[in-house]
């Protein structure tokens, strides 16, 4: 053996031949686990330190110090070796069967190594829809899927594998888009097998952006999502538990909604890596904007740990998701470049590579076109005009002076608990957003 080191979480021994063993120490793993990699391994983690330490934006939120580079280079490997990419799971191996089952019913049988191929969803093609666009009777039923999987504990199941480790791998770059593509996806076939009809709605808040004061908006009311400020007691996620403590908002103290102008400055873009960490200019940047409204929402919402504790996450990210979607065929379209080859390497996290808590997937599985042709589309957000100023819902009103569908306001008061201030939580690590909302900033000065 000609050397050892050390970071926080990993031991590596260093042999003559370039063998290299890496010992995890902690990611939560019960037991020590060992892995012995042949030398070429050593040739890639280079690469991966040396394709973070030449970032040259200032996005060291991300990875403030070389030791960060590090851990998250060497948690690549680990995953690679596969002895880590359940274990940083606190879950049961029937969680993860679960998991795989969901996977399992689009993945084609007698798969080869060609793992983009895919087979259509067990539970059909579906279309996702406004949130306010369903009817009385879709929200009711898609409320109390949600509720189902939260009693069954596979809610918590979901809401916990975007967390720890495996966050480094799926922020912070491309791999940012297709991963939260195959999360959602999942999380809507799971939701399907307890009622086939539901789809994942999606929650365009540039209809919030654009009321005069988005804190009224019907979202935040007991039909919607429920209360926004303090503990959520309204609605159909009330009084819900999440390993922090109850399930809590703190809607527009901070963060911003989505602007329609940010998604038409996004549209004017080509490539992924003008849109995406870390590569994207501030104004183009997608995975920049969507921690505005992560902020916005405040709570259990605003951690990467803990957002998707919040059933809003899903709703926001499906957001997230029909936006890249339109860019996308803008590729194809305006543009003349295949998505498919369009896939950026960046810090390290490689098209090949086991999708992080999905290893049956590759990570370009998320930008296969086998979702928008055999899983699900989007309907397009309502719009109005002069000739036709209605939005189609009662829950949306057009303002004709801008030509666009905004939200109407609840009617119901904000829950009292806004009042006496909402409870600590220990939120941790926390996205990052675009400058906050002017109109929050002017509240304040008042
Ligand atoms: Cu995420």
């Amino acid at each position: 053996m000609s050397q050892i080191s050390f970071s926080n979480e990993v031991a590596m021994l260093r042999f003559e031949k370039g063998w290299l063993l890496l010992i995890p120490l902690t990611l939560a793993l019960s037991t020590i686990h060992c892995q012995i990699f042949e030398g070429d391994i050593e040739t890639e983690l280079k690469e991966c330190v040396q394709l973070n330490q030449n970032k040259t934006s200032d996005r060291s939120a991300v990875y403030a110090s070389t030791e960060d580079i590090y851990t998250h280079c060497l948690q690549l490997f680990l995953w690679k070796s596969e002895i880590v990419q359940w274990k940083g799971f606190n879950i049961t191996e029937k969680d993860r069967d679960f998991i795989n089952s969901l996977i399992g019913s689009f993945v084609r049988s007698g798969r080869t190594k060609r793992q983009t191929n895919q087979a259509y969803p067990q539970t059909g093609f579906r279309i996702r829809r406004e949130y306010r666009m369903l009817s009385v009777e879709e929200r009711t039923a898609f409320h109390s899927a949600i509720n189902q999987m939260k009693m069954t504990g596979q809610y918590d199941v979901f809401a916990n594998l975007h967390q720890g480790a495996i966050l480094n791998l799926i922020h912070g770059g491309p791999n940012f888009f297709g991963w939260h593509r195959v999360y959602i996806a999942l999380m809507e076939e799971a939701l399907r097998r307890i009622d086939p009809s539901l789809s994942l709605p999606y929650w365009d808040s540039t209809l919030d952006f654009d009321m005069v004061n988005p804190d009224n908006s019907i979202i935040w009311s007991s039909q919607f999502l429920g209360n926004g400020g303090g503990v959520v007691a309204t609605g159909p996620f009330a009084n819900w538990a999440t390993p922090i403590g109850q399930l809590t908002r703190n809607i527009s103290r901070a963060g911003i909604l989505f602007r329609k102008e940010d998604i038409s400055a996004i549209m004017t873009r080509c490539r992924i890596s003008d849109i995406s960490e870390p590569t994207a200019l501030d104004q183009f940047n997608l995975e920049l904007a969507h921690g505005g409204p992560h902020i916005w929402v405040g709570g259990q919402m605003s951690g990467l740990n803990t957002a998707a504790h919040d059933p809003a996450f899903f709703l926001h990210h499906a957001f997230i998701d029909y936006i890249w979607d339109m860019f996308r065929w803008n590729q194809i379209q305006v543009c003349g470049i295949n998505p498919l080859t369009d896939y950026q390497t960046t810090l390290g996290v490689r098209a090949a590579q086991p999708m992080a808590a999905f290893p049956a997937y590759r990570n370009i599985v998320g930008y296969s076109f086998d979702w928008s042709n055999h899983w699900y589309a989007y309907e397009r957000s309502p719009t109005c005009s002069w000739s036709r100023p209605f939005c189609g819902t009662p829950y949306l009103r057009c303002d004709i002076t801008r030509q666009r569908c905004v939200s109407v306001e609840r009617t119901e008061e904000e829950f009292p608990t806004r009042r006496t201030g909402t409870p600590t939580l220990r939120i941790g690590p926390r996205f990052r957003s675009p400058p906050t909302d002017p109109r929050i900033l002017n509240a304040r000065k008042k």
